[in-house]
């Protein structure tokens, strides 16, 4: 008789203990994400019928105002969040400003802030290429009974909590840490359960995969024009392939699965990248870490970027750790 996998819920009680001095709130939290993740899911996986439910901006046939996605998945996950009594604020790449919550007795007593992207990729939704939402955690650090500050919010990557993604793909999955390694969740839809289909993932030391949008070519640094070119010649075990979807926690996904790098650099078209450091490049670099690889702005761990903006933007190369130090080679020698 094969042990049956545990579900996500019974993995939070059984790993209750990584999180000594929670009073089971960020336990609480996970399950309030856990949440509107399946509601997301079932939004995403329609949007295919388009043409019955309406396109985004007009009324679908129940004669109710279609959501873009991305705003429907914003607004689910500022719902759920804002229900379950446990975050004092959020910050999220659909809002210009953090959102204060204050909580049901207004006395602003909630210890964790969340920042996100609610639907990173969505331009991927219309030709039907996965897309996911990204989690980044932290406890405030302003004096709780006080309204949150953006103190809260520009922590640096080192100090989060918790970090995840959900990927809604060919299978939607969750997959997050709590800094005690990185585990994968996969939905059942029939039962609505998420069941531990990927323990204790690990990033390959090395891979063979580069993930970048090469028609920028012309707009890179040097060091990573010369990067791409290593990739390519005929030595070793190079080339590599090129894999490059367009939706960073897919592309990231496949790469921790298979090995591979993910490079979004500074370029002139984006001359801080284009990637937001504390709800996409923070979280995924606290996965890509907890499970063994690495992630850098080219130069310095990414986790270590002090912010000083809400929606400022970093470079970002993550995975494979000799993949990205070989990378980190050529920035140093040839630089932007
Ligand atoms: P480009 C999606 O818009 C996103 O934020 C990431 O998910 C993705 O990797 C990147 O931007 C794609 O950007 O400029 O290559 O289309």
């Amino acid at each position: 008789m094969t042990k049956t996998r545990p579900t996500l819920g019974e993995f939070i009680i059984d790993n209750q203990q990584d999180f000594p001095y929670s009073t089971g709130e960020l336990s609480r939290l996970i399950r309030s994400i856990r949440l509107a993740a399946k509601v997301v899911n079932h939004e995403v996986n329609k949007a295919g019928l388009v043409d019955i439910t309406g396109a985004a901006g007009e009324q679908n046939v129940q004669g109710e105002d279609q959501q873009k996605l991305d705003v429907f998945a914003n607004n689910t996950f500022i719902q759920t969040l804002t229900n379950r009594e446990i975050v004092c604020g959020i910050g999220s790449e659909e809002n210009d400003e953090f959102i204060t919550i204050a909580g049901s007795r207004k006395d602003h007593k909630n210890k964790y802030v969340v920042l996100m992207d609610p639907l990173d990729g969505s331009s991927n939704i219309d030709v039907n290429v996965s897309v996911g939402t990204i989690f980044s955690i932290y406890r405030r650090v302003t004096p709780i009974g006080t309204p949150v500050t953006s103190e809260d919010f520009l922590q640096p990557g080192n100090l989060q909590v918790a970090a995840g993604y959900i990927i809604y793909g060919t299978s939607t999955m969750l997959v997050y840490t709590t800094g005690h390694g990185v585990n994968g969740f996969t939905l059942n839809p029939a039962l609505g359960s998420w069941y531990l289909s990927h323990p204790d993932m690990k990033f390959p030391e090395n891979g063979n995969i580069y993930s970048i949008n090469e028609g920028n070519y012309a707009h890179f640094p040097t060091g990573v024009k010369k990067y791409i070119k290593y990739c390519q010649e005929e030595e070793g075990d190079r080339p590599y392939t090129s894999r490059y979807i367009g939706s960073m926690v897919s592309d990231i996904h496949r790469n921790m699965i298979k090995g591979g790098i993910y490079i979004y650099p500074k370029s002139t078209k984006y001359n801080k990248g284009k990637l937001r450091l504390l709800y996409e490049c923070n979280p995924m670099a606290f996965i890509v870490e907890q499970a063994g690889g690495k992630a850098s702005d080219g130069y310095q761990r990414v986790m270590d970027i002090m912010p000083t903006e809400l929606h400022e933007r970093s470079a970002i190369f993550c995975g494979s750790k000799t993949m990205v130090e070989k990378a980190e080679e050529f920035m140093k020698e040839y630089g932007d």
